[in-house]
This record gives structure tokens, sequence and C-alpha cells, in this order.
């Protein structure tokens, strides 16, 4: 039987708010709004990034690289960022005031020393699954709605991926903040729109 829509909470870590390892600005203020959304929705599914120390998607750990930079790596382009949300840390840990007692799954990603994961889906690599989809499926989801950090990085790769997988995606504009790396929030807007995701305001639900 089809199955009510899933609020996916990507990413609302301490190391994406202020005095974290990757801080987005204003990252905290989705807090609120995000526990006022939730709790409409009776599923609902939390994402960390959760990397090992030394990841690859971490400049520290190439020799004379500096965060925000951009390298190659096997699989294609993979920008540079200070250490963050490494597994087991205060930084990685979800933020203290968000409560969401009642969400169901955790879908962890970004573990593999080597391949980085913005999307909730599928690793950077573009072929490596986290299994959500297979998840999501069997219980017969056809409806995402996204909120979290980053709206121009993981929120925005997930939603990509999630129409890519036959998802219908909503995006809740003020339930999430950006990065906004050389136009990067613009850049992702347009890519979400032109995949057909849909925009819209905490206050809709
Ligand atoms: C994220 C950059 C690196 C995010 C994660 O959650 O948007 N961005 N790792
Ligand atoms: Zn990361």
């Amino acid at each position: 039987m089809k199955s009510a829509p899933v609020l996916l909470v990507i990413d609302v870590q301490n190391g994406f708010c202020t005095g974290g390892g990757l801080p987005v600005p204003d990252g905290e203020a989705v807090v609120p709004v995000i526990n006022r959304l939730a709790a409409k929705f009776s599923q609902v599914v939390l994402t960390q990034d959760w990397h090992p120390p030394g990841h690859a998607s971490f400049a520290s750990a190439h020799p004379g690289r500096q965060p925000f930079e951009t390298i190659t790596l096997p699989y294609g382009p993979q920008v540079l960022w200070p250490d963050h949300c490494i597994q087991g840390t205060r930084d990685a840990a979800l933020h203290p005031d968000l409560h969401i007692a009642h969400a169901q799954a955790v879908i962890r990603k970004g573990w593999r020393a080597g391949i980085d994961s913005y999307s909730v889906f599928m690793e950077a690599d573009r072929s490596t699954p986290t299994g959500l989809t297979g998840y999501l499926r069997e219980l017969d989801v056809r409806e995402l709605v996204l909120c979290g950090l980053a709206t121009d990085f993981c929120v925005a790769w997930s939603a990509l991926d999630a129409r890519a997988a036959g998802f219908e995606v909503t995006v809740v504009e003020d339930a999430c903040r950006a990065i906004d790396l050389n136009g990067s929030l613009d850049q992702a807007w347009a890519q979400m729109r032109a995949a057909g995701v849909r925009r819209a305001m905490s206050t809709a639900f």
C-alpha cells in the first residue's frame, strides 16, 4: 500500500552549525523550523555526515591543499573541506535541540575513507548506493520532503538523486541553509527546478 510522505532531515549536525567544523551560515536556525515541520510527518528519516579521520574530502588529507579548493579524485572533482563530522565526535552528533523522537531511521553517509557522499542516496563516485532507495521502496514511499543542511550540497544532491530514483520531491526552503560557494546556491536551485523538484515554505505543511 502506498505509504505516507517521508520527511528527510539532512545533516542537522553540530558540525554544520556555529562552532562546528564546517559551519553553514545561520545553520542552527533550521532547528526550530524542522522541529515544527517534523511534527506533521508520521515518517521521518534523519541523516548524518559520518566521516572517518583522514577522509578524502578533508583538505588536511592532501598536503599543500586548502579548504574550499577543488581537486580531482579517482571519481572526479572534489571540493576539499575543513575536517568535519568525524565519526563518534560531538561535531558529528545531531544538534542537541533537534527533537524528533519519532524518527524511524538514521542513515549515515560519507563513511568510506576514499569516497565523499553529499547525497544520501548515492555516493560521490555516482555508483555506490547508500541503501536508502531500497528502504523507501520496500515501504512503498512515493513522496519525499527534504530539509536541512546544506541546501546547495547535501540537500540538493539528495533531491536530485531522489528525482532520478523516481520519487516526488519537495524541498522546504526555510528549513534549509546554504554554504553558497562560488554561486553554488543559485546553481543548485536551477538544477533542482529543472529536475522537477518542488520548492515550498514550511508554513505550507
Ligand atoms: C556537506 C559539505 C561536506 C553537507 C557535507 O551536509 O551539505 N557539505 N560535507
Ligand atoms: Zn562531509
